[in-house]
């Protein structure tokens, strides 16, 4: 470990010597010799393990086995932010051309110590020992491994109908208040709780793929949809005596999505999900997973218009104005709205916004799709009626919304709001474009929220409460809390509430995540994200009050992160 003095020190000698990656996030907070929450972001394990081996001229040598062992670590660390192939995407491209001229010594102080713009400090945080930063520097001089592709023949070996339709309840066999109950992420346990909303006991665990990162709610509420980073999807039967899977598929390598159609006629009837590895989407059977229709997302990007061999996808939602899913696909910059009436005859029309498409959600209408190009530092609006790109509006540094708040703001009419990643802002931009024409698809308001590192931002339409989490700030007395701001009293500025702290857990990390409201809106709850070996919990205050109202503790709650109330997922209530 270094002092923090001499580490700052060498960290900057290591950016002068070597500038590889310039991803910026909050990078001016981030100290070597500490283990970043960044770190932790990017570092669940990834489940691509299959690619082969490449020995490559030039790069130096490197034995079978540790190509393995770089391989595992390339695919658990760096492939969320370089890409699989390497190719760049919030992280620099890492392919022989660019690293081979640098050579290993370069390398390894960059691997080492990080950068000022953003590339975690490997080495000197003890994430990787000095050996592995060694194999890392000699394994990216090597062409990448390609991992396997994944088509109908894999899936439809994956897919499993565990109670056929036919043999599923007719009503609901259970007592459970459906629309208030919470799919609970328990993303080191691969397995999901659901959390009654009123007794805030649980309910049930249930088994799901590794690292669950979202859980999405069919349109009438019946199903629910668990994707994991191992692209494994789980479709549970909430009308089950006790809720549990009903079927289950893999759809790839990697993922991170999965959503459901909603357009009227079309409810319950598909489900959609992408995936990072291979870059691609599929369209499945609603009620039991069957794949459906495959669609490649390869192609050109939307600026410099070259080919991208691996844009992966990211956010999905369902359009309430035609029958389509809205995909957007991050490398390329393109948002894909895919008509799901004749899967024969598949149309798509393909938006261009900007590179980098991340998370996003509706405007309050639902009618305009508010999506996060994050390493552009703009909002792509995109008119989900009229089927195009309705403004391109720059915001602060990494936007990052989830699925972003809308209220109405005293003086500027409708706003839907994002916080950032890469700095302490909080965006606001006027979604009416009908009775605030002048407001609209702008920035009307900047707010000063508590530091950069924000993932969620939430509000409800009955509250008048808007919660900034800042989950990545590098400063736990900042991670482990909330900022919060009264609507009606912009500026006013906020009121920080130490969630860490009211959980009372000791030892760990305690990062406070994603704010998400019970049904009625006058509850808000907080993930406090441990360590997998420590203990974690959920922390519910009255929205109103602002006062603590329950400490979610149980030994099963294993580093909680998404919560999923299932009205509010079910209606786009946010
Ligand atoms: Fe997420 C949403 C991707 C890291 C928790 N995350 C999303 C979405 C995408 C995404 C594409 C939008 C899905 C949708 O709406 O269809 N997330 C990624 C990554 O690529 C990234 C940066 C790195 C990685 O390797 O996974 C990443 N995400 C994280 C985390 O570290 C978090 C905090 C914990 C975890 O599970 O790994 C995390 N992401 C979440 C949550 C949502 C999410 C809770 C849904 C928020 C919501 O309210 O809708």
């Amino acid at each position: 470990m270094f002092s923090r003095s001499n580490s700052t020190r060498k960290f900057l000698i290591a950016f002068t010597l070597f500038s590889l990656c310039t991803h910026t996030v909050y990078a001016e907070e981030k100290h070597a010799g500490k283990k970043s929450a960044e770190t932790a972001y990017q570092g669940a394990g990834s489940p691509i393990e299959s690619a082969k081996q490449i020995i490559t001229p030039g790069a130096p040598s490197i034995t079978s086995e540790e190509f393995e062992h770089a391989k595992k670590i390339f695919f658990e660390r760096c492939a969320g932010c370089h890409g699989v192939l390497r190719k760049g995407a919030t992280g620099k491209p890492l392919t022989p051309d660019v690293t081979q001229p640098k050579g290993t010594e370069y390398l390894k102080v960059f691997i080492n110590f990080g950068s000022p713009a953003g590339m975690p400090n490997w080495g000197s945080s003890g994430a990787l020992t000095e050996e592995e930063v060694d194999l890392m520097a000699r394994y990216i001089q090597h062409e990448p491994p390609l991992p396997p592709e994944w088509g109908m023949e894999e899936m439809k070996a994956s897919w499993k109908i565990i109670i056929p339709p036919e043999e599923r309840p007719k009503k609901q066999m259970n007592k459970l208040d459906l629309n208030n109950l919470f799919s609970v992420t328990l993303r080191d346990d691969g397995k999901i709780a659901l959390i009654d909303g009123k007794t805030k006991e649980i309910v049930k665990v249930i088994k799901t793929g590794y690292a669950v990162h979202i859980s999405r709610i069919s349109s009438s509420g019946r199903y629910l949809f668990v994707i994991g980073r191992d692209a494994r999807i789980n479709l549970i039967d909430l009308w089950m005596e006790s809720p549990d899977n009903v079927a289950e598929i893999k759809v790839g390598l990697e993922a991170r999505s999965v959503e459901t159609s909603k357009y009227k006629g079309y409810e319950d009837k598909f489900a959609i999900a992408g995936t990072y590895w291979p870059p691609q989407f599929v369209i499945m059977n609603g009620d039991t997973l069957e794949p459906l229709k495959i669609k490649s997302t390869r192609g050109m990007t939307v600026d410099t218009q070259e080919y991208h061999p691996e844009p992966r996808v990211a956010a999905i939602v369902s359009s309430h104005e035609h029958p389509e899913f809205i995909v957007n696909v991050k490398e390329t910059g393109k948002v894909m709205m895919v008509n799901y009436e004749d899967l024969g005859n598949l149309k798509i029309s393909s938006i261009d916004a900007a590179r980098f498409l991340h998370d996003g959600g509706w405007d309050s209408t639902k009618r305009y799709f508010m999506s996060a190009a994050n390493k552009s530092n703009k909002i792509a609006v995109i008119d989900s009626k009229d089927q195009k790109l309705a403004a391109l509006v720059e915001v602060g540094k990494i936007p990052h919304p989830g699925r972003g708040a809308n209220f109405v703001d005293k003086e500027f009419g409708p706003v839907w709001a994002t916080s950032h990643l890469g700095d302490a802002s909080v965006s606001l931009i006027g979604t009416d474009p009908v009775k605030h024409k002048e407001h609209a698809w702008k920035v009307v308001r900047t707010l000063k929220g508590l530091g950069g590192g924000s993932l969620f931002i939430k509000t409800h339409p009955k509250s008048t409460n808007l919660w900034v989490d800042t989950t990545l700030n590098p400063d736990p007395k900042i991670s482990q809390s909330i900022a919060v701001f009264d609507i009606n009293n912009l500026e006013k500025g906020y009121e920080v509430l130490p969630i860490g702290e009211m959980a009372d857990l000791g030892e760990g990390p305690k990062r406070v995540v994603q704010p998400e409201y019970n049904t009625a809106g006058d509850e808000v709850w907080f993930s406090v994200w441990n360590g997998k070996e420590q203990t974690s919990a959920i922390v519910v205050l009255d929205d109103k009050t602002r006062k603590l109202k329950k400490v979610i503790k149980d030994k099963r709650l294993i580093t909680p992160t998404g919560k999923f109330n299932v009205y509010n997922t079910q209606h786009d209530v946010y």
